[in-house]
C-alpha cells in the first residue's frame, strides 16, 4: 500500500485530504514574511496540507512558499492540499467565483485544492474585512447560504477549486446544505473548533455519518489572541492529563493534542511558525495512544468554546447558540 495514503482520507468527491494540515493564520503584528519561511520548512518536514484564506491577508506569502518548493523539485503542486476560504463579505453568489479568483492571482497559482464558506454569517461586501458602522459594530447581512453554495459548486466545474466544503457550520445548517433541492456536491468537509476541551463528539458522530470530513482548527488551543481569546480561558496544552499521557509516551502534550484527532477520524491543524515546532507536530505518526490514553482524552471534554464570535449572536444564521 502506498504510505501516502495511510496519511490522507478519501473525501465523499473521490480527492484525497492529507490527515494533518499547517495552519497559516498569524496574530497582528507577526511580520508577513514569517509565513514563507514557515511553511517552506513545513514542506521540507512532510507537511503537504496548507489551511489559509483570504482573511489572514497573507495569501501572496504562502503562495511564494509553495512555488518556490515546487520549483526547487522538493515537491510538485500536485502533492499539495491548499484551503482557502470565502470570507463573508463575498458570500453574494455574483461576488464568489471572483473572490476565488483574488486568492488565486495572490497565490499565483491556478486552482485550489479545497475551497470553504469560512463563516455561516454574510457580511456587507467591500474591501473591509470587518465592515463597522458609525458606532463600531460589524455589518452584518443574510445571504442564503443555499444561494452561496450553488456559486461554490460553479467554482469547482470552473476547474478554480478541486473540492468544496464549510466552516463552523453546525448541524441544522450542514442539513440546510444536503437538503438543498437540486444540490450537486455535497460538503467535502465542516472545519470547527475541535480540541480536547471542545470534542466536537456528536457534530463528529453526524459528519461520519453524512461522509463529510470534520476537519480540527485551534485543535493545540488557539494561538490566545487577545483580539478573540479570553485571556482566563483553560489551557489545553498545560492540562495535567494531557501532559501525563504525554510523559508515558515519551511525547509533547501538542502531539498527543494532534494524535488524539488522527485516531478518532478527525483531520487535524496545527499552525506554527517556528521550526522546532513545526517538526514536533510533524512527528506524530510514529506513536501510538492506546484506548485508555483516547478514552481519558475524551474524558477533558467541557465544550469550552475559544472563539464565540459574540458579536454575530443575533445574526438567523449564528452557529453555537445550539448544542451542536
Ligand atoms: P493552534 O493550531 O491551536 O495553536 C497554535 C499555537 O500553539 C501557536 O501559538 C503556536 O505557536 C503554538 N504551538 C504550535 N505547536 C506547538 C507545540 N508542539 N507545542 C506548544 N505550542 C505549540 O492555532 P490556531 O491558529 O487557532 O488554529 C490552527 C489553524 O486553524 C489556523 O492557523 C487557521 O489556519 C485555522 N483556523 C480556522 C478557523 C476558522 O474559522 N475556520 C479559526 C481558527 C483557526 P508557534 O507558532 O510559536 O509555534
Ligand atoms: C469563530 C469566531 C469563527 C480567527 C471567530 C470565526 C478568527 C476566523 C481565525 C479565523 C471567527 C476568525 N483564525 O484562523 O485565526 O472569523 O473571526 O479563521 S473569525
Amino acid at each position: 500500500m502506498n504510505p501516502k495514503r495511510g496519511r490522507s482520507v478519501k473525501l465523499n468527491d473521490g480527492h484525497f485530504m492529507p490527515v494533518l494540515g499547517l495552519g497559516t493564520a498569524a496574530s497582528e503584528g507577526v511580520p508577513k514574511s514569517k509565513a514563507t519561511e514557515a511553511i517552506k520548512v513545513a514542506i521540507d518536514v512532510g507537511f503537504r496540507h496548507i489551511d489559509a484564506a483570504y482573511l489572514y491577508e497573507n495569501e501572496e506569502e504562502v503562495g511564494k512558499a509553495i512555488r518556490e518548493k515546487v520549483a526547487d523539485g522538493t515537491v510538485k503542486r500536485e502533492d499539495i492540499f491548499y484551503t482557502t476560504k470565502l470570507w463573508s463579505t463575498f458570500f453574494r453568489p455574483e461576488l464568489v467565483q471572483q473572490a476565488l479568483e483574488r486568492s488565486l492571482k495572490k497565490l499565483q497559482l491556478d486552482y485550489v485544492d479545497l475551497f470553504l464558506i469560512h463563516l455561516p454569517m454574510a457580511m456587507k461586501p467591500g474591501e473591509e474585512l470587518l465592515p463597522k458602522d458609525a458606532s463600531g459594530k460589524v455589518i452584518l447581512e443574510t445571504v442564503d447560504l443555499c444561494d452561496t453554495w450553488e456559486a461554490l459548486e460553479k467554482c469547482k466545474d470552473a476547474g478554480l477549486t478541486k473540492s468544496i466544503g464549510v466552516s463552523n457550520f453546525n448541524r441544522k445548517l450542514l442539513e440546510m446544505i444536503l437538503n438543498k433541492p437540486g444540490l450537486k456536491y455535497k460538503p467535502v468537509c465542516n472545519q470547527v473548533e475541535c480540541h480536547p476541551y471542545l470534542n466536537q463528539s456528536k457534530l463528529l458522530e453526524f459528519c461520519k455519518s453524512k461522509d463529510i470530513v470534520l476537519v480540527a482548527y485551534s485543535a493545540l488551543g488557539t494561538q490566545r489572541d487577545p483580539k478573540w481569546v479570553d485571556k482566563d480561558s483553560p489551557v489545553v496544552l498545560e492540562d495535567p492529563t494531557l501532559n501525563a499521557i504525554a510523559k508515558k509516551h515519551n511525547r509533547s502534550a501538542g502531539q498527543v493534542a494532534l494524535r488524539y484527532q488522527v485516531q478518532r477520524g478527525v483531520v487535524v491543524l496545527a499552525k506554527s511558525f517556528n521550526e522546532k515546532r513545526i517538526k514536533e507536530n510533524f512527528q506524530v505518526f510514529d506513536f501510538e495512544l492506546t484506548p485508555e490514553d483516547m478514552k481519558a482524552i475524551d474524558g477533558l471534554n467541557k465544550n469550552y468554546r475559544y472563539f464565540k464570535l459574540a458579536f454575530a449572536a443575533d445574526h438567523p444564521y449564528y452557529p453555537f447558540s445550539e448544542e451542536y
